[in-house]
C-alpha cells in the first residue's frame, strides 16, 4: 500500500549524499575536541546563525536543556510561551534536571509573546521571587501553525530582554524553515539571541542531531552542561557528516515543503467535516480540525488504515507536516485518501 507519512518531518531518512558522507567521515574523540567533522559542523552552524561558536548535541530537547542550564542556576526563572515546545513536550526537564522555574505567558496564535506580557512577567528584585534570567522564543512555532516570527519581532524582544539584563534563547528547531519562509538569512532572525538551537534531524533530514550556537564563553559552559547530562559523544563525526549535508544541501529545498503544506491545506478546505485555514500555513506544518462525526483519534486511525498518517493532537485537532520524502503528487494522492475516508 502507498504510505504518505505526515506525522512529522522527524521521520525523514538520510539522503544518499548523507549516507556517503557518513561512511567517509573523518572522526576522532569529540570529548577531547578531536573530531574534525564535528568541529566543522559546529563552525558551519555558528557561521549560518551568526554566532561565535556551536555545540553538537543529540537532539532538540537536549539543545534546549543544555541552553537553559547554561543561562540559569537552580531557582532561576525562564519566561516562555504556554505553547512552547520546551514547556509542553520536554517533560519539564528544565525543572526536573535544572531546578529552573517556568513562567508562562500566552502565545498569540502566530507564536509571538506580547511584549507587554513579557514585561509584566519580569520579576523585580524581591526576596520572595525567583530571579528572571532568560526569555525563550520558538521560531518557527510548532504548536502555532509552524508560524515564522519575523526579524523585527525577534529583535524587539532581544532588545527588551537586554534592557532588563536578561538573556534570550531561541528554540530554532525549524529556524531554517522560518528563514526560507521569510526570505531572510537565519542569522538575521537570531541576531539578538544569546543562544539558539537548530535541529538537523527534522526538515533537514539528518538522522540525528541539533546544534546550539552562541558566544564562545556560552558554548564553553554549555559543553560542560552537555557532558553532565551524558551528552558527550565520541566519534560523533559519522553523525555530524550528515548534518553538514543538511546545512549545505537541504535548506533551500524547504520551499518545496512549504508549497506542499499550502497545497495540502487548500485541498483540505474543500473537505466536508474538516476545518483548516490555509492562510495560517506559512511553513511545513498544517493544523486542522474535525468538525463533525469522528474525533481526531478516530479519523487518524481511519486515515492510517488507508495509508495516510497524521498526528492527532487534541480531541478534534490533528497535525500534518510536509517534508523531503513527500512530493506534490503525494499531496494530491493524500487528498484523494482524505476525501474517501471522510465520505
Ligand atoms: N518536535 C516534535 C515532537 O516533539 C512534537 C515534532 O514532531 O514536531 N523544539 C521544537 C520546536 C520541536 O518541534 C521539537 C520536536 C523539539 C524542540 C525537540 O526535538 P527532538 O525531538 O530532537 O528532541
Amino acid at each position: 500500500m502507498r504510505i504518505i507519512d505526515f506525522r512529522s518531518d522527524t521521520i525523514t531518512q538520510p539522503t544518499p549524499s548523507m549516507r556517503q558522507a557518513m561512511a567517509q567521515a573523518e572522526v576522532g574523540d569529540d570529548v577531547f575536541g578531536d573530531d574534525p567533522t564535528v568541529n566543522r559542523l559546529e563552525e558551519m552552524a555558528a557561521d549560518r546563525l551568526g554566532k561565535e561558536a556551536g555545540l553538537f548535541v543529540a537532539s532538540g530537547t537536549m539543545a534546549n536543556l543544555v541552553s537553559l542550564l547554561t543561562h540559569c542556576g537552580r531557582g532561576d526563572e525562564v519566561i516562555l510561551g504556554d505553547q512552547a515546545h520546551i514547556f509542553f513536550y520536554e517533560q519539564g526537564g528544565t525543572a526536573a534536571l535544572g531546578g529552573i522555574h517556568s513562567r508562562t505567558v500566552p502565545n498569540q496564535p502566530d507564536g509571538r509573546l506580547l511584549p507587554d506580557d513579557i514585561e509584566a512577567a519580569i520579576r523585580p528584585d524581591n526576596i520572595h521571587f525567583p530571579r528572571t534570567r532568560v526569555i525563550a522564543l520558538e521560531n518557527t512555532h510548532n504548536r502555532c501553525n509552524g508560524n515564522p516570527l519575523d526579524a523585527d519581532y525577534m529583535q524587539y524582544v532581544g532588545e527588551l530582554a537586554h534592557s532588563h539584563g536578561l538573556k534570550v534563547h531561541v528554540d530554532g528547531a525549524r529556524i531554517f524553515n522560518a528563514a526560507v519562509a521569510l526570505g531572510k538569512e537565519a542569522s538575521e532572525l537570531v541576531s539578538h539571541a544569546d543562544s539558539v538551537s537548530c535541529c538537523l534531524s527534522k526538515g533537514l533530514a539528518a538522522p540525528v542531531g541539533s546544534v546550539v550556537c552562541g558566544s564562545r564563553d556560552f558554548i564553553a559552559e554549555a559543553r560542560r552542561n552537555r557532558k553532565v547530562i551524558g551528552g558527550g559523544m565520541r566519534q560523533a563525526g559519522v553523525l555530524a557528516a550528515a548534518g553538514i549535508v543538511s546545512l549545505t544541501e537541504m535548506v533551500d529545498r524547504l520551499t518545496d515543503d512549504h508549497a506542499n503544506a499550502r497545497k495540502l491545506a487548500e485541498g483540505l478546505t474543500n473537505m466536508d467535516g474538516l476545518s483548516v485555514d490555509p492562510e495560517c500555513v506559512k511553513t511545513n506544518i498544517v493544523f486542522f480540525e474535525v468538525t463533525r462525526g469522528l474525533n481526531a483519534e478516530a479519523l487518524a486511525e481511519q486515515l492510517d488504515a488507508a495509508g495516510v498518517r497524521v498526528l492527532p493532537l487534541g480531541q478534534y485537532q490533528l497535525r500534518a507536516v510536509t517534508h523531503y520524502h513527500l512530493t506534490s503528487d503525494d499531496i494530491q494522492y493524500a487528498l484523494g485518501v482524505f476525501g474517501k475516508v471522510l465520505s
